[in-house]
């Protein structure tokens, strides 16, 4: 009586699944293949702490929910969490800490491990690793700047100050302002042009004739009407003498 009870309750639990477990049992790692995840930056100066991001964009329609991303750097034996996320379907999201860079220059790598489930999912699964490459480069005086890209490769200046553009950060310029006596130059050219105008000025007064305050302008000569002799009437002939009346 017991084993016929058995048997039938055996027989309806796997009618029951055979109904059930094909609808809501979705192979967990059907979103890893369509999943991407890259990191940046992919290199960076030896031994600096360097804000290393990773983004995961999901590959499939449905909502990812990212329980944990395990990230293993080569230069270390520890794998890091890099935190959870909830991702909308087709979309992305980034994290960001920061490392610091293997202390030997040279090429490492990075693995990468998403543990989540998408929306349906009946467990959640695991994906990867995803590898990426990385490389550390010389930074002889360890101030985060590669030797390759810094303005005093020899001198640490975080900042990469450089006040008068030449190339070279003002720690390592012997004259970081501009050019050694470059102000008494600029100083002695402006005097040269003030002089310049001085004489200039004095010249053009000494040319210029002395006019009374009080005298009235005066336009070219003064008019001279043609000379003309004084006036002399016509002498007359000498008038015979007068004879006596008979
Ligand atoms: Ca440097
Ligand atoms: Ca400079």
């Amino acid at each position: 009586m017991g084993r016929g009870r058995t048997v039938c309750l055996l027989g309806v639990l796997v009618i029951v699944s055979a109904f059930v477990l094909p609808v809501t049992r979705v192979s967990a790692s059907h979103w890893c293949s369509p999943l991407r995840v890259a990191i940046s930056p992919t290199t960076g100066a030896a031994g600096a702490v360097t804000p290393f991001a990773i983004t995961v964009t999901n590959g499939i329609g449905d909502s990812l929910d990212i329980s944990e991303i395990s990230v293993r750097f080569s230069w270390e034996t520890n794998s890091w969490s890099w935190g959870t996320m909830t991702i909308a379907g087709y979309g992305s999201d980034t994290n960001t800490f920061s490392k610091t860079f293997a202390s030997a220059p040279g090429d490492y790598y990075v693995e990468i491990t998403v543990t989540g489930q998408a929306v349906g999912d009946y467990f959640s699964g695991t994906c990867g690793p995803f590898n990426g490459s990385l490389r550390a480069l010389a930074d002889s005086d360890g101030d985060g700047v590669p030797n390759a890209t810094d303005n005093c490769p020899s001198v640490s200046n975080p900042s990469q100050a450089d006040t008068d553009h030449n190339g070279v950060g003002d720690a390592c310029d012997s004259s970081p302002v501009g050019t050694a006596g470059g102000g008494i130059v600029l100083l002695l050219a402006i005097v040269g042009i003030v002089v310049m105008i001085v004489v200039a000025v004095v010249v053009v007064a000494r040319r210029k004739p002395s006019v009374p305050p009080t005298s009235p302008p005066m336009y070219g000569t003064p008019y001279q009407p043609p000379y003309q002799a004084p006036y002399q009437p016509p002498q007359q002939p000498p008038q015979p003498p007068q004879q006596p009346l008979p």
